[in-house]
């Protein structure tokens, strides 16, 4: 991407988003367009379209999404189908109308099958059924990554995906009800530890596994991925470390300075028992993570610490 480059994040806002624009400022970038959700509604196409034509941008970052935990992807399944399908369609096909350059469009880990062998090859995609709790979302995951290859095969258009495994990070959501399981327990725990509480309630079994990237790590992958990958398909961006949900609140609880309880709520749902990356493609295009776990919780609860 030349520096002068007119960029387009979509969802520059967001966790995902907000990370790309500070990476891409710090690299030397600042010819950006953006629109809040409240400017432009990305599930409108004719908006999209409106936008694309007046703005002509070069290079796309689509990281505008409906996204949640576990619970707000069980609750609500229409949205994160109907959003996320409008949102990935309407961005993707005006890019191709407005030629852009170059678009990378992100996903998630939830694209594979629920029982795919581990770590989880690119090569898992669609040889099984989902997770129940998010197969909307994942099915629109799925649909966006096929968009990209089809426009690709099709037209020549320059369009890549990602998938990025858990992510964690600043503008991170931390409403208990929809919140991923990182910033839903950073909070739980700092609450508990003013309030003096005896316990922290810990959704579903703790049991299940997961890979944990700080969201600058993505950004760093985003830039990388732009600037080096030109192929069909997609790439897994994680750490390839995972751990129990259990040993996730541990680290927490740790970090937090607090001393009560961990109690377990079997009525909320486990998910995927396990959900690591195979990062070996990516290693070969060159890229590694760099904040490791401990760092990262270390960086959020810095942050956080104060807020609640
Ligand atoms: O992060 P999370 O909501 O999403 O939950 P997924 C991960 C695990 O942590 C589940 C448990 O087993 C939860 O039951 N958990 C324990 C908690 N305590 C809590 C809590 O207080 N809050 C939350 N949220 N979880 C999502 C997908 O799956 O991951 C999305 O639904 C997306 O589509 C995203 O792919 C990255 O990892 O299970």
């Amino acid at each position: 991407m030349e520096k002068n480059a007119k960029i387009y994040i979509a969802g520059h806002r967001g966790m995902v988003g907000s990370a790309i624009l500070r990476k891409l400022k710090s690299e030397g970038f600042t010819n950006f367009v953006f629109r809040t959700s409240k400017e432009l509604d990305l599930r409108n196409q004719a908006a999209v379209n409106a936008f694309f034509s007046q703005e002509r941008p070069d290079y796309v970052f689509l990281a505008a999404a409906k996204v949640g935990g576990i619970l707000a992807n069980n609750i609500y399944r229409a949205e994160f189908l109907y959003d996320n399908l409008m949102i990935e369609a309407n961005i993707i096909h005006a890019a191709h109308t407005y030629l852009v350059k170059k678009l990378l469009f992100l996903g998630s880990s939830c694209i594979y099958p629920k029982l795919a062998p581990q770590p989880l090859k690119e090569e898992y995609l669609l040889t099984g059924l989902l997770e129940q709790t998010n197969e909307p979302y994942a099915i629109a995951k799925i649909a966006g990554i096929k968009l990209c290859d089809a426009y690709r095969a099709q037209y020549g258009d320059n369009f890549i995906s990602a998938m990025p495994t858990n992510l964690y990070g600043p503008n991170d959501n931390y409403d208990l009800k929809t919140s991923h399981v990182l910033p839903a327990l950073m909070r739980k725990f700092i609450e508990a530890k003013n309030n003096h509480a005896q316990e922290v309630v810990l959704w579903g079994t703790g049991s299940p596994l997961r890979e944990f990237m700080h969201v600058d790590d993505l950004a760093d992958a985003c830039y990388f991925l732009m600037e080096n990958f030109n192929e069909a398909g997609f790439l897994n961006v994680g750490t390839g470390v995972d751990l129990s949900i259990y040993e996730l609140a541990q680290k927490i609880k740790k970090v937090v300075g607090y001393e009560g309880e961990i109690v377990q709520d079997t009525s909320k749902p486990d998910g995927t028992p396990r959900k690591l990356m195979d990062v070996s493609k990516l290693r070969k295009v060159g890229w590694e993570a760099k904040i490791d776990l401990d760092k990262g919780l270390q960086m959020v609860y810095d942050e956080v610490k104060d807020q609640f």
